[in-house]
């Protein structure tokens, strides 16, 4: 895809960078996203799944939901997107990476410091005693997983609905996109709050706000460009325009 001339100035000029990240970075390495035609919130009841007093009214049902999604993605690879953000850190100086996800799959291609706005579906912990479960005592339980020192139920450390993000990440993820002078708004369909605020907070304070998705969002409005295409294509190209950038400073 050629990236158009505006934009390739924005991109090679960067030199403060605020990335958000939602389920469709992750769509090409074959995670389903959650809305769209095949999400995964036509498979299950959302309302049934993403919020705490469903889990206590139906944990079977909610750890079915989890645990499909966890095999899921441990049977899948970072994809060219992912890798090319890892890419990009070791590039810009000031860098940070906001996600959405909670597949891990930006930690598996290498990138640091990830900020998880819902989490990480890798970590369990028990409501009762707060202590984190591990994988071993989750596959031994037949249905749902209990804390192996208290007895009490085990759930996905992910944030549902009507729970707060994680304050430290959010408010790091906010003063990021509050200086940064190009903000890349990837792969999220962009009508969950608040994390759909940061791109707007980037958009308030001057940066250039670059939405890349296949298709436009409730979000592209408000942005400064949004290139229709596939995280994996776009961002790699992203990365050699910075490289070129890049290596002609240091040659
Ligand atoms: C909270 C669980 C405070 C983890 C999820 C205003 C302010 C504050 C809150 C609210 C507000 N308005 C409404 C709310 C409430 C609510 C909310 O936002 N509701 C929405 C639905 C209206 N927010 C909350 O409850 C949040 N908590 O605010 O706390 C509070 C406390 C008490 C009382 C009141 C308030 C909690 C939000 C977190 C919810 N947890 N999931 C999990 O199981 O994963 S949300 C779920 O949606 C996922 O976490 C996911 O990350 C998130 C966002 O979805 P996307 O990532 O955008 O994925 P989606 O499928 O939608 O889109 C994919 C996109 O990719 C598409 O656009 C597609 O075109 C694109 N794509 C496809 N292929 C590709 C691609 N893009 C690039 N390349 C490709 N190849
Ligand atoms: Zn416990």
């Amino acid at each position: 895809m050629t990236i158009p001339t505006p934009v390739r100035e924005c991109v090679s000029k960067a030199e403060s960078i605020c990335v958000l990240t939602g389920a469709g970075i992750s769509a090409e390495s074959g995670v389903p996203t959650f809305r769209g035609k095949e999400g995964l919130w036509k498979k299950f009841r959302a309302e049934e799944l993403a919020n705490f007093d469903s889990f206590l009214r139906n944990p079977e049902l909610v750890w079915e939901w989890y645990s499909y999604r966890k095999k899921i993605i441990n049977e899948v690879q970072p994809n060219p997107g992912h890798i090319a953000l890892a890419e990009m850190q070791r590039l810009i100086r000031d860098f940070t990476l906001v996600t959405q996800n909670v597949d891990n799959l930006h930690s598996r291609a290498g990138s640091r410091d990830v900020l998880e706005l819902h989490g990480n579906i890798t970590r369990s912990y028990c409501i009762r005693c707060r202590k984190a479960a591990f994988e071993e005592s989750l596959s031994k339980a037949e249905k749902i997983p209990v804390c192996e020192f208290c007895g009490g139920l085990v759930r996905p450390d992910v944030v549902w609905f009507g729970e707060y993000l994680p304050a430290a990440a959010f408010e790091e993820a906010m003063e990021s996109a509050r200086r940064c002078d190009l903000f890349l708004c990837v792969g999220t369909s962009g009508v969950v709050y608040p994390a759909a605020s940061i791109p707007l907070t980037a958009k308030e304070h001057g940066a250039f706000v670059l939405e890349i998705n296949p298709e436009y969002t409730d979000l592209s409005s408000r942005v400064s460009d949004t290139l229709i295409g596939k995280a994996g294509e776009i961002l790699p190209e992203l990365v050699r325009i910075m490289k070129k950038e890049h290596n002609h400073e240091s040659a």
